[in-house]
């Protein structure tokens, strides 16, 4: 197992579009237990397949406080989708430090398969209604800032760049000290 490295918004990867799995072989079962190792490792509660570059319809969540209950979402559909709607406060590991009110179903109906290729149906509401929305939102290559106003969002976007620009200057110096 490893921990795959987390792309970070704005990198332009995180807007590919990823594509359904179409074989669900020992890759796939290799990936979402590193998926799954590096969300308990951040610590975060859903981890989508676009944010470690992984461009195909992979989604790990596990919403419970003691991490019992992970499940891997394959190319998964939304099938129902209640018309009450709900603002919850969203952060995302690819936007570390910020977190935002976004408006989202508050219970969706989800179709997917496991990763030994097996299809279920699942219905959500409150966290993990919200989780599979956000995360199904990175497989069409959307972040959720991308709801907050255009002013926010560039703000959010200049923080970020500058963030990255110390981080480089800290990991340059660290290995220059080699
Ligand atoms: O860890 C996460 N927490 C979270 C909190 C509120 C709404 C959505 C999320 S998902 C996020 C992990 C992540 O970035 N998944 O893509
Ligand atoms: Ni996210």
């Amino acid at each position: 197992m490893s921990i795959l490295n987390i792309l970070r918004y704005p990198d332009p990867r995180l807007h590919k579009v990823a594509k359904p799995v179409t074989v669900f072989d020992e890759r796939i079962k290799t990936l979402v237990a590193d998926m799954a190792e590096t969300m308990y490792d951040a610590p975060g509660v859903g981890l989508a397949a676009s944010q470690v570059d992984v461009h195909e319809q992979v989604i790990v969540i596990d919403t419970t406080e003691d991490r019992s209950e992970l499940r891997a979402y394959i190319n998964p559909e939304i099938i129902w989708a209640s018309p009450e709607m709900k603002v919850y406060d969203e952060g995302c590991l690819s936007v570390p430090g910020v977190y935002d009110g976004v408006e989202r179903h508050a219970e969706v109906k989800v179709r997917a398969f496991d990763a030994d290729g097996k299809e279920f149906e699942l219905q959500a509401d409150g966290l993990l209604a919200v989780c599979i929305q956000h995360e199904m939102d990175h497989l069409k290559g959307k972040v959720f800032v991308e709801y907050l106003s255009p002013l926010k969002r560039n703000r959010i976007k200049a923080k970020m760049i500058k963030e990255e620009r110390e981080l480089a200057r800290a990991n340059k110096q660290r290995v220059g000290q080699r």
